[in-house]
Protein backbone atom coordinates (compact mmCIF):
# COMPACT_ATOMS: atom_id res chain seq x y z
CA UNK A 1 0.00 0.00 0.00
CA UNK A 2 1.53 3.25 -0.64
CA UNK A 3 2.27 5.83 1.68
CA UNK A 4 -0.40 8.28 0.81
CA UNK A 5 -3.00 5.23 0.85
CA UNK A 6 -2.07 4.25 4.47
CA UNK A 7 -2.34 8.18 5.68
CA UNK A 8 -5.91 8.23 4.02
CA UNK A 9 -6.90 4.93 5.28
CA UNK A 10 -5.61 6.08 9.08
CA UNK A 11 -7.26 9.70 8.67
CA UNK A 12 -10.66 7.55 7.82
CA UNK A 13 -10.42 5.54 10.61
CA UNK A 14 -9.92 8.58 13.03
CA UNK A 15 -6.42 7.24 13.75
CA UNK A 16 -4.00 9.88 14.43
CA UNK A 17 -0.68 9.39 13.51
CA UNK A 18 3.03 10.31 14.66
CA UNK A 19 5.85 11.49 12.55
CA UNK A 20 9.26 11.70 13.75
CA UNK A 21 11.56 14.11 12.08
CA UNK A 22 15.42 13.39 11.71
CA UNK A 23 17.28 16.29 11.00
CA UNK A 24 20.82 13.98 10.13
CA UNK A 25 23.19 16.78 11.12
CA UNK A 26 21.72 16.98 14.13
CA UNK A 27 22.37 13.39 15.14
CA UNK A 28 24.97 11.32 15.38
CA UNK A 29 25.07 7.27 14.25
CA UNK A 30 24.32 5.81 17.80
CA UNK A 31 21.77 8.63 18.82
CA UNK A 32 19.82 7.94 15.15
CA UNK A 33 20.01 4.55 15.65
CA UNK A 34 18.37 5.07 19.09
CA UNK A 35 15.52 7.50 18.27
CA UNK A 36 14.92 4.51 15.46
CA UNK A 37 14.55 1.66 17.93
CA UNK A 38 12.60 4.13 20.44
CA UNK A 39 10.74 4.70 17.98
CA UNK A 40 9.52 1.44 16.59
CA UNK A 41 8.84 0.88 19.97
CA UNK A 42 6.31 2.79 20.02
CA UNK A 43 4.53 2.52 16.52
CA UNK A 44 5.89 5.70 15.48
CA UNK A 45 4.03 6.17 12.05
CA UNK A 46 6.58 7.89 9.74
CA UNK A 47 10.37 9.10 9.80
CA UNK A 48 10.37 12.52 7.97
CA UNK A 49 14.40 13.44 7.45
CA UNK A 50 15.93 16.71 6.12
CA UNK A 51 16.72 19.85 7.52
CA UNK A 52 17.04 23.48 6.76
CA UNK A 53 20.76 22.84 5.71
CA UNK A 54 23.01 19.69 5.52
CA UNK A 55 26.28 20.54 5.91
CA UNK A 56 27.77 17.07 7.08
CA UNK A 57 26.71 14.88 4.01
CA UNK A 58 24.70 12.35 6.33
CA UNK A 59 21.57 12.31 4.49
CA UNK A 60 21.89 8.42 3.16
CA UNK A 61 23.97 7.10 6.08
CA UNK A 62 20.88 8.48 8.16
CA UNK A 63 18.30 7.16 6.27
CA UNK A 64 20.32 3.26 5.71
CA UNK A 65 20.22 3.59 9.72
CA UNK A 66 16.18 4.10 9.74
CA UNK A 67 15.77 1.49 7.26
CA UNK A 68 17.99 -1.20 8.96
CA UNK A 69 16.28 -0.58 12.31
CA UNK A 70 12.57 -0.05 11.38
CA UNK A 71 10.45 -1.06 9.02
CA UNK A 72 8.73 2.84 9.50
CA UNK A 73 8.54 4.41 5.98
CA UNK A 74 10.75 6.98 5.48
CA UNK A 75 9.91 10.22 3.84
CA UNK A 76 11.69 12.88 2.67
CA UNK A 77 11.46 16.17 3.81
CA UNK A 78 13.94 18.35 1.93
CA UNK A 79 14.88 22.02 2.64
CA UNK A 80 15.98 22.24 -0.56
CA UNK A 81 16.93 20.76 -4.06
CA UNK A 82 20.30 18.82 -2.49
CA UNK A 83 18.61 16.54 0.18
CA UNK A 84 17.54 14.01 -2.21
CA UNK A 85 18.33 10.48 -1.47
CA UNK A 86 16.61 7.01 -3.59
CA UNK A 87 16.98 5.27 -0.12
CA UNK A 88 13.93 6.81 1.22
CA UNK A 89 10.48 6.03 0.55
CA UNK A 90 8.76 8.70 -0.40
CA UNK A 91 9.07 12.59 -0.62
CA UNK A 92 7.40 15.58 0.33
CA UNK A 93 6.84 18.14 -2.54
CA UNK A 94 6.38 20.97 -0.39
CA UNK A 95 5.58 24.15 -2.39
CA UNK A 96 5.92 27.10 -0.05
CA UNK A 97 1.91 28.52 0.06
CA UNK A 98 2.01 30.97 2.55
CA UNK A 99 4.73 32.61 0.54
CA UNK A 100 5.31 34.69 -2.43
CA UNK A 101 8.69 33.63 -3.69
CA UNK A 102 8.11 32.38 -6.49
CA UNK A 103 11.24 29.85 -6.70
CA UNK A 104 9.62 28.02 -3.65
CA UNK A 105 6.45 27.92 -5.38
CA UNK A 106 7.32 26.42 -8.63
CA UNK A 107 10.62 27.45 -9.21
CA UNK A 108 12.84 24.85 -7.42
CA UNK A 109 10.26 22.11 -8.46
CA UNK A 110 10.63 22.09 -12.17
CA UNK A 111 14.51 21.86 -11.61
CA UNK A 112 13.90 18.23 -9.37
CA UNK A 113 11.03 17.03 -11.36
CA UNK A 114 12.69 14.96 -13.75
CA UNK A 115 15.24 13.25 -11.65
CA UNK A 116 12.60 13.15 -8.97
CA UNK A 117 10.59 11.76 -11.94
CA UNK A 118 13.75 8.83 -12.17
CA UNK A 119 13.44 8.03 -8.89
CA UNK A 120 11.54 5.36 -6.88
CA UNK A 121 10.40 7.69 -4.54
CA UNK A 122 6.71 7.52 -3.74
CA UNK A 123 5.51 11.42 -4.22
CA UNK A 124 3.27 13.28 -2.12
CA UNK A 125 2.62 16.85 -3.45
CA UNK A 126 2.49 19.10 0.07
CA UNK A 127 1.34 22.60 0.51
CA UNK A 128 3.57 23.88 3.22
CA UNK A 129 2.58 26.82 5.33
CA UNK A 130 4.56 29.09 7.67
CA UNK A 131 2.81 30.17 10.67
CA UNK A 132 4.72 32.80 12.51
CA UNK A 133 5.93 31.74 16.16
CA UNK A 134 7.31 34.57 18.23
CA UNK A 135 10.94 34.39 16.30
CA UNK A 136 12.31 34.15 13.62
CA UNK A 137 12.62 30.63 11.84
CA UNK A 138 15.44 28.88 9.60
CA UNK A 139 12.71 28.40 7.25
CA UNK A 140 11.72 31.66 6.72
CA UNK A 141 15.42 33.32 6.89
CA UNK A 142 15.89 30.91 4.09
CA UNK A 143 13.18 30.91 2.33
CA UNK A 144 12.79 34.64 2.29
CA UNK A 145 9.35 34.64 2.82
CA UNK A 146 6.84 35.73 5.68
CA UNK A 147 4.91 33.92 7.65
CA UNK A 148 1.17 33.92 8.06
CA UNK A 149 0.38 35.89 11.09
CA UNK A 150 -0.76 33.83 14.49
CA UNK A 151 -4.21 35.25 15.03
CA UNK A 152 -4.80 35.37 10.76
CA UNK A 153 -6.97 32.42 11.23
CA UNK A 154 -8.91 33.71 7.99
CA UNK A 155 -5.99 34.25 6.07
CA UNK A 156 -4.90 30.37 6.82
CA UNK A 157 -8.01 29.15 6.04
CA UNK A 158 -8.14 30.40 2.36
CA UNK A 159 -4.56 29.38 1.65
CA UNK A 160 -4.90 25.71 2.76
CA UNK A 161 -8.10 25.72 0.61
CA UNK A 162 -6.47 27.27 -2.67
CA UNK A 163 -3.66 24.30 -1.76
CA UNK A 164 -6.63 21.62 -1.53
CA UNK A 165 -8.01 23.36 -4.99
CA UNK A 166 -4.56 23.62 -6.17
CA UNK A 167 -4.42 19.50 -6.35
CA UNK A 168 -2.28 19.21 -3.07
CA UNK A 169 -2.74 15.90 -1.33
CA UNK A 170 -1.53 17.15 2.08
CA UNK A 171 -1.55 20.78 4.30
CA UNK A 172 1.35 21.28 6.81
CA UNK A 173 0.90 23.75 9.26
CA UNK A 174 4.34 24.80 10.83
CA UNK A 175 5.34 26.77 13.59
CA UNK A 176 9.27 26.37 12.56
CA UNK A 177 11.74 23.89 13.81
CA UNK A 178 12.53 24.90 17.41
CA UNK A 179 9.04 27.32 17.01
CA UNK A 180 9.41 28.86 20.74
CA UNK A 181 5.14 28.89 20.15
CA UNK A 182 3.14 25.64 18.40
CA UNK A 183 0.36 26.65 15.66
CA UNK A 184 -1.96 28.16 17.60
CA UNK A 185 -5.17 25.70 18.63
CA UNK A 186 -7.66 27.47 17.11
CA UNK A 187 -6.00 27.78 13.88
CA UNK A 188 -5.77 24.60 13.46
CA UNK A 189 -9.51 24.03 14.58
CA UNK A 190 -10.51 26.46 11.87
CA UNK A 191 -8.01 24.73 8.71
CA UNK A 192 -9.19 21.62 9.26
CA UNK A 193 -12.90 22.68 9.67
CA UNK A 194 -11.92 23.97 6.14
CA UNK A 195 -10.37 20.95 4.42
CA UNK A 196 -11.05 17.41 3.01
CA UNK A 197 -7.19 16.47 3.06
CA UNK A 198 -5.07 15.42 5.83
CA UNK A 199 -3.79 18.03 7.70
CA UNK A 200 -0.31 17.66 9.45
CA UNK A 201 1.57 20.44 12.23
CA UNK A 202 4.67 20.60 13.16
CA UNK A 203 7.02 23.19 15.12
CA UNK A 204 7.50 23.78 18.96
CA UNK A 205 5.49 20.55 20.13
CA UNK A 206 7.28 20.21 23.31
CA UNK A 207 4.95 17.77 25.60
CA UNK A 208 2.27 15.06 25.51
CA UNK A 209 -0.67 17.88 26.47
CA UNK A 210 0.34 20.60 23.77
CA UNK A 211 0.09 16.90 21.26
CA UNK A 212 -2.98 16.07 22.66
CA UNK A 213 -4.64 19.41 22.45
CA UNK A 214 -3.38 19.70 18.87
CA UNK A 215 -4.69 16.46 17.75
CA UNK A 216 -8.42 17.21 19.35
CA UNK A 217 -8.08 20.41 17.18
CA UNK A 218 -8.05 18.33 14.42
CA UNK A 219 -4.52 17.72 13.15
CA UNK A 220 -3.91 14.74 11.50
CA UNK A 221 -0.45 14.47 11.70
CA UNK A 222 1.84 15.63 14.34
CA UNK A 223 5.46 15.81 13.82
CA UNK A 224 8.41 16.25 16.63
CA UNK A 225 12.13 16.91 16.41
CA UNK A 226 13.87 19.04 18.67
CA UNK A 227 11.43 17.77 21.69
CA UNK A 228 12.94 14.22 20.30
CA UNK A 229 16.75 15.06 20.02
CA UNK A 230 16.76 16.41 23.59
CA UNK A 231 14.83 13.90 25.47
CA UNK A 232 14.14 10.69 23.46
CA UNK A 233 12.31 8.97 26.21
CA UNK A 234 9.23 11.39 25.51
CA UNK A 235 8.44 9.60 21.99
CA UNK A 236 6.71 6.65 23.77
CA UNK A 237 4.68 9.38 26.34
CA UNK A 238 3.51 11.62 23.45
CA UNK A 239 2.78 8.60 20.67
CA UNK A 240 0.78 6.82 23.57
CA UNK A 241 -1.50 10.50 23.74
CA UNK A 242 -1.52 10.54 20.25
CA UNK A 243 -2.31 6.95 19.56
CA UNK A 244 -5.08 6.58 22.24
C1 LIG B 1 10.00 21.29 11.80
O1 LIG B 1 7.73 20.81 12.21
C2 LIG B 1 9.01 20.32 12.35
O2 LIG B 1 9.93 21.36 10.43
C3 LIG B 1 9.34 19.92 13.77
O3 LIG B 1 9.62 21.03 14.60
O4 LIG B 1 11.78 20.51 15.71
O5 LIG B 1 10.17 22.12 16.74
O6 LIG B 1 9.67 19.68 16.71
P1 LIG B 1 10.35 20.80 16.02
Amino acid sequence: MSIYSNILDKVASGQKQLVVLVDPDKLGTREISELAKLSADSGVDYFFVGGSLLINNQLDACIKILKETTDIPVILFPGNTMQMSWKADGILFLSLISGRNAEMLIGRHVISAPYIKMSPLEVISCGYMLIESGKQTAVQYMSNTSPIPSDKNDIAICTALAGEMLGLKLIYLEAGSGAKEPVPVSMVEHVKGSLSIPLIVGGGIRSAGQASEICKAGADILVIGTAFENNPALIKEIASVIHS
